[in-house]
Formats: structure tokens, sequence, C-alpha cells
């Protein structure tokens, strides 16, 4: 009933549109002037509008700048800085374009708005104006695509050192699982195969590089100034391990591994005293939509002197230690009950 008397407003409000437009028009008919003659002070007025137009469109980007501009989330890694500073070169140029074309646009549709007096200029070719607005745009992308460029092969494409800590981030609906190396750095085989109660991210126990494996689960822990090699998979779907603050973001793949490393460069203290925010804390969450619980997909990551560091791993049990079960039928222990 509601929505049969809103059709019938909305059919009265077009037809009264349309009779008070006829009304307009017959009362220009009466005073004589054909509706296709504008006048010069109509002329000025739509002139003078435009002009305002974009004086208040520079004026509301211009807040959106001072008021949202900058990066959301602090940096806390060493390429996060020269990632920051990419982002920033070509958000420069971009707004520079923007506001000298927009300026450029509104001042000549109002300088140049009809009037009956002046000799228009036809000018049909200008060699030395197209060699201006094909080179000048090509030279300042190409450059900065090779800035870019470089910046991938020298910061994000390079090989982690071989002392970096190596990680692995473990993905499933709808949480995340970090797995250290232990002792020897080194984090045993896995397989999706070998998923099976207690062994959860499917490791291969007869590998004998994941006995000393650290499972962790919440929140994970890395040290400042240190390298850290993430390896990451995935159990069923893609997901997508996002660390803002660290400026990564790769995809986890069921069936494959995928890589990353960075070096944090900011404690998880530091960053609070700096933002004066004691509840801040690093994320890795998951940004590819992936279900039902993908909003709640996500880890703290605590960054901490490497003393902290090592007490707080030195705290976490091996893997052997968390699931001895296990470990029951390993060759090792059936070796050692030989004996
Ligand atoms: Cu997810």
């Amino acid at each position: 009933m509601i929505s049969l008397l809103t059709y019938a407003v909305i059919i009265l409000g077009v037809i009264a549109i349309v009779q008070l437009v006829r009304v307009f028009e017959l009362t220009g008919e009466l005073k004589g002037r054909k509706e296709w003659e504008i006048s010069e002070k109509d002329n000025t007025m739509q002139a003078n509008l435009y002009l305002w137009f974009g004086i208040v469109l520079f004026v509301l980007f211009g807040w959106l700048v001072v008021e949202y501009g900058g990066s959301a989330q602090p940096n806390g890694s060493v390429h996060g800085v020269k990632y920051d500073n990419l982002l920033m070169i070509n958000f420069v140029l971009v707004v520079f374009v923007f506001l000298v074309v927009n300026a450029v646009l509104f001042y000549f549709a109002w300088k140049y708005r009809r009037d009956a007096n002046r000799v228009p200029e036809y000018v049909t070719h200008s060699t030395k104006l197209e060699i201006i607005w094909t080179l000048v745009p090509s030279i300042v992308m190409a450059g900065v695509i090779i800035y870019g460029i470089m910046f991938w092969y020298e910061t994000i494409m390079t090989k982690p050192s071989e002392d970096a800590i190596v990680i692995e981030l473990y993905s499933k609906q709808f949480d995340w699982t970090a797995r250290y190396g232990g002792a020897d750095n080194q984090v045993g085989n896995a397989h999706v195969r070998l998923i099976e109660g207690a062994n959860f991210l499917g490791i291969d126990v007869e590998d004998p590089t994941s006995k000393d494996d650290k499972i962790v689960k919440g929140e994970f822990h890395i040290p400042i100034g240190k390298e850290i090699s993430f390896q990451l998979r995935s159990q069923d779907v893609l997901h997508g391990a996002y660390m803002p603050n660290f400026r990564m973001q790769i995809n986890t793949v069921p069936g494959q591994m995928t890589f990353f490393h960075f070096t944090p460069n900011k404690t998880t203290k530091q960053q609070r005293e700096e933002l004066d925010d004691p509840e801040f804390h690093y994320v890795l969450m998951c940004n590819k939509i992936c279900g039902a619980s993908h909003y709640n997909m996500q880890m703290n990551i605590i960054v901490e002197t490497e003393e902290e560091y090592n007490k707080w791993l030195g705290e976490q049990k091996d893997f052997m230690a968390q699931v001895p079960e296990l470990f029951e039928n390993s060759e090792e222990k059936l070796m050692a009950e030989k004996k």
C-alpha cells in the first residue's frame, strides 16, 4: 500500500516538473524571447557558477588531504621507509597534475565564456605543443616506473640473508598459526596430507628438523633489527597475509608456499610511546575475503629487543614436547626403546 502511494507521488512530481518547465517556456514566449537565445547575464552567471564550483572543489580537496592524508598505519619496518617514500612521490605527482589541470579547466571555462565581441583564433596544429605534451608525461611516467621497478627488485625480491629468522605462517579458516624453526632455525617439512588429529599443521614427524619446531597461536614475537624470513602456507582457500605496519601483503595459496621477508625497526613499546597509544598492536590480518569469520582472522605481532625475544622463545615448548604422542612411533623413539 505504501509503495503504491510512493509511486503515485513520484508520478505526480514528474508531471508537476514538466508543467513548471512548460510555464517558463510560455512566459518566455509572452516576453518575445526565444528559448534558444541566452542573454549575456545568464551566460556570465553560468561562468561564475562554474568558477565557484571549481573553488569549492579545491577547498574540499584540501580539507580531505589535511583530515585524512598521510599513512593510516605507522611504519615499523626498514623497507617501509622506502616504500612510504615511493608512495609519497607518486601521491605528490598525482596531486600536482590534478591541481594544475583542474585549475586551468575551471579558469578557462570562466575566462573564455561566450563573448559576442571576441574574435576567435583558429589554431589547427602546433608541433611544439604536441612535442611538449607527449614528452613531458612520458619522461615523468618512465621515471616513476623505473623507480618503482628498482625498489621492487632491490627491496622486495631479494633473497633473505642466511641468518634470517625463519617463521612459517599457516592460514586456515579462520585463524593463523606461526611456527618457528627452533634451535636449528629450520622449520621441518609439512604437507596437507599429514594433517591428522593433534598434528593440525601436517608436520612431517620423520623430518629431524621438525622435532624442535615451536608452534604458537594468538600472537607471535619477533626481535627488532633482525631479518625475519616468512614462508606462508594455506590449508583450505586463498588467504592474504597482511601486516600493514610492515608494509607487507602476500597471498597464502593452498598447495604451494609463498615467501616474504622484512626487518622490523621499531619495537611495539617504542611505537606505543611515539603514538602515545598504550593499546597499539602490530597485527597480522587476512585481507582476502575467505568466509564468514574472515573479519576475525588476525594475530598480534610483538616486536621486542633480542633479549626479550630469546626469553619468550625459550618459554615456548618444542613441537615434540607439545604433542609427544605423535612421536611415539617415530624411528628415534623405537630405537631408544630397543636399547
Ligand atoms: Cu582469510
